[in-house]
């Protein structure tokens, strides 16, 4: 068997075991033809083989930004013809290891992943690396020994996220008036890029406006069911001490809310609320006035992604960082219009 035969077979043989996808697959094909028609290209005359295999692992479904972004890259990879196999670790980095290596098995063209946190990812990426196979970077960042294991990162900057939520949080601060503003913090995964990042650009904002203190912050891990338990904590410990609830995403904030509410609290009025993502559920909580501030984090990620791997499949440069444009929802401004958000 050549080469050629050889790279068909493993991937006949993959998709066949990855895919109750057959209907996606049918779609790519279906744009693929379409595409060839209108253009009057198409990518291999007399081969059904796809142009492009692309193997994503995503991390989970924690969240409707996760759900929407998984929606998106299905969507995207369907309109530009490319073939996916997409894998779903539910929230463990042990299964996205093994997600890549069965890409790598597969010999896909190129593999994208979200990584759930940032180390722990040397070894397989050599792997990936010495079956000369590139790597994007989707979502989150990685921390490697060795450089050069990934092409590129397709994602949010979250340190910019962070800032943008406490600018908001300064001139709320100026609004009220107050001289002293407690906040408690809501975080997402231990060790995952917007944890740290969104942290990191909240903190270095409030460091040096002597109003804020963060009395405490805890892990919520992204989960809305863990943003309930650690606000029912934190209400325990501070009752009415609390002024500002800072959530690393809207998950965790609504579940915060609901907390919030029970304890005879009113959000967005008695206790300010800053969430980060921007679905379309916690948007309609800002326009009811419960949550004050949105930092946008847009999960459409899928043409960028789509466009990079078609890229690395010609051998041509790609940009090693690319962050999408990205603002904030809040009460300062008339939302009325704001189109539906998609996710
Ligand atoms: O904010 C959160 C999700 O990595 C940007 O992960 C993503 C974050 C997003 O679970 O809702």
């Amino acid at each position: 068997m050549n080469d050629r035969e050889s790279k068909k077979k493993h991937r006949q043989a993959g998709r066949s075991a990855f895919f109750g996808k057959k209907v996606l697959l049918l779609a790519g094909a279906c744009m693929l033809l379409l595409f060839g028609v209108l253009t009057g290209c198409t990518a291999k005359e007399g081969s059904e083989e796809p142009e492009l295999l692309l193997g994503f692992s995503q991390l989970g479904s924690e969240s409707a930004w996760r759900v929407g972004n998984t929606r998106d890259i299905e969507k995207k990879a369907g309109e530009y013809g490319i073939s996916l196999m997409l894998e779903n670790a539910n929230q463990k980095q042990e299964n996205q290891i093994a997600a890549i290596r069965r890409f790598i098995a597969y010999k896909v063209d190129v593999i994208a992943f979200s990584p759930i946190v940032e180390e722990g990812w040397d070894n397989v990426l050599k792997e990936a690396k010495d079956a000369g196979i590139p790597v994007i970077l989707v979502d989150r960042d990685i921390n490697t020994e060795e450089k050069g294991l990934t092409t590129c990162l397709i994602g949010a900057d979250f340190y910019k996220e962070g800032v943008m939520a406490a600018e908001y949080l300064i001139r709320k601060a100026d609004q009220l008036g107050k001289d002293h503003i407690k906040i408690v913090e809501i975080t997402g995964t231990e060790d995952s890029t917007p944890m740290r990042k969104r942290q990191a650009g909240f903190m270095d904002t409030i460091r040096n406006d002597s109003r804020m203190e963060v009395i405490k912050s805890v892990n919520g891990d992204f989960l809305k069911s863990r943003g309930a338990e650690c606000m029912r904590e934190l209400l325990k410990t501070y009752g009415s001490g609390i002024d500002v609830v800072y959530s690393h995403n809207d998950e965790m904030t609504l579940g915060a809310l609901a907390e919030i509410e029970q304890a005879g609290y009113r959000p967005g009025k008695d206790i300010v609320i800053i969430s980060i993502d921007g679905g379309q559920e916690a948007i309609d909580v800002l326009k009811s006035g419960r949550i004050n501030c949105i930092v946008e984090c847009t999960p459409m990620l899928g043409s960028t992604l789509m466009e990079t791997a078609k890229k690395l499949k010609n051998g041509e440069k790609v940009d090693t960082l690319i962050h999408p444009e990205e603002r904030y929802f809040s009460d300062e401004q008339d939302l009325t219009n704001l189109e539906p958000r998609g996710y």
